[in-house]
């Protein structure tokens, strides 16, 4: 929380904790509490409250008129840095529509509030009009949002299915892990990477050599973090399609910070709730440079027994990078098989979709089959659908015949 305020831009002046039951629906937190708030905000001269957590609109009213403070939430914070980190159209719409999300959904509660105490049969004023007019224009203007994104996603979608050999490989982590930073070291580009929390709003997709020939894209997006505003996640969905289209997803995680593995199950929980949690997924645990000694290697012991496929390094050094490539190398090998196929003449396409699909060994052409007889190398999956739709194409011809 300290981080996201830092992020934001202001200065934390003091920390309050209350631990409670039931929060107060008036004022979220006691009332003994928040005199003991409003005293410390007059004494540092203290403008704004922040909360770490959501807070419903009325609830922000009544803190507000009674600290004479600006009032701002956890979901409002992440929103606001990335509204602060959003530079393209796409990201700023996104940012926008989820602001929108948010609101309308707390105004909700509050216009209901509202037509409940001037509603009524033929007790229509005007206050409830304007209610109307708002929620009409907020509709419309979500509506709107909605429909450019989804023109956005169309482009992205058509640029995406031309990828044809290459393989995505999509960098995913909580924020700050160094995600961009590896992302720069592995494609030489100079995508912003530094110590602020969403710092990477905007995706970025470059090129890297994984060897054997493995062509590949490689993703930098959002980091996540623990209760990740859900309007986020929806707005972001195009954002997010990115990883849970990928082959392969890296997930950084940043070694140095004491509490990594919860942080690693707040990004586990994100990715299943965007439906990438069955993605082959490699576990690059960063920054080993800032820990050492023997607590590392027992740690480095303890990780590598409790998950499958790990790697450790420290993206500031450069032959971490090779070893990070060559992992990556190994899980996409992992996934090839080779096999023959018997390939009707008449399905000549289905050569030019191979070759743009997977490796082709060797093509023989045999005249007595009328076939092509092709060795090729790739995907298992993809192969054993080849297969699957040669054996439906034979069985037709024979019924035919
Ligand atoms: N010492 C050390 N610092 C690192 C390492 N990797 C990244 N950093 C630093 O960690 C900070 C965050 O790195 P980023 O690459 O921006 O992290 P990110 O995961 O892209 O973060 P967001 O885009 O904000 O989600 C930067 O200041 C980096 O220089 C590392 O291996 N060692
Ligand atoms: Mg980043």
């Amino acid at each position: 929380m300290e981080n996201l305020s830092k992020t934001a831009g202001v200065s934390v002046e003091a920390k309050i904790t209350q631990t409670f039951e039931k929060q107060n629906p008036t004022f979220y937190i006691g009332k003994g509490k928040l005199e003991e708030i409003k005293k410390i905000c007059h004494h540092k001269k203290v403008t704004t409250l922040i909360f770490n957590d959501n807070l419903s609109q009325s609830q922000v009213k009544n803190i507000s008129a009674f600290t004479r403070c600006k009032v701002i939430d956890r979901t409002q914070l992440i929103l606001d840095i990335f509204a602060i980190h959003a530079k393209t159209n796409r990201a700023k719409l996104q940012v926008e529509l989820a602001q929108l999300e948010y609101n309308y959904s707390r105004l909700k509660h509050l216009w209901g509030h509202l037509s409940r105490i001037e509603g009524g049969i033929g007790t229509r004023g005007p206050g409830e009009k304007q209610i109307e007019i708002d929620r009409r224009l907020i509709q419309k203007r979500i509506q709107h949002l909605k429909e450019k994104l989804e023109e956005i996603r169309q482009i992205t979608y058509t640029k995406r299915s031309n990828r044809g050999k290459f393989k995505v490989i999509a960098l995913v982590g909580y924020t700050n892990a160094g995600k961009s930073t590896i992302f720069n070291r592995l494609t030489q580009a100079n995508v912003t990477a530094v110590d602020q929390l969403f710092a990477t709003i905007d995706p970025s997709s470059r090129y890297i050599p994984v060897p054997k020939g493995n062509h590949s894209i490689l993703t930098d997006t959002i980091g996540f973090i623990k209760d990740l505003p859900h309007c986020l996640i929806e707005s972001f969905h195009s954002t997010l399609v990115e990883v849970i289209n990928a082959d392969l997803l890296l997930h950084v995680i940043d070694l140095s910070e004491p509490d990594f593995e919860s942080n690693m199950e707040a990004v586990n929980s994100v990715l299943k709730e965007i439906g990438a949690d069955d993605i082959d997924t490699c576990l690059v645990f960063n920054k080993t440079d800032l820990i050492g000694g023997i607590g590392f290697k027992l740690l480095k012991k303890q990780l590598k027994e409790r998950y499958p496929h790990t790697i450790f390094l420290s993206a500031v050094e450069d032959s971490d990078m090779k070893l990070l490539l060559d992992k990556v190398c190994e899980r996409l090998e992992k996934r090839k098989g080779e096999t023959q196929l018997e390939i009707p003449m008449k399905m000549e396409k289905l050569i030019a979709f191979l070759e743009k699909k997977v490796e082709i060994i060797s093509m023989d052409c045999d005249p007595e089959k009328d076939a092509y007889i092709v060795e090729v190398r790739g995907e298992r999956e993809l192969l054993s659908e080849v297969k699957e739709q040669l054996e439906k194409f034979n069985q037709l011809e024979y019924i035919n015949s």
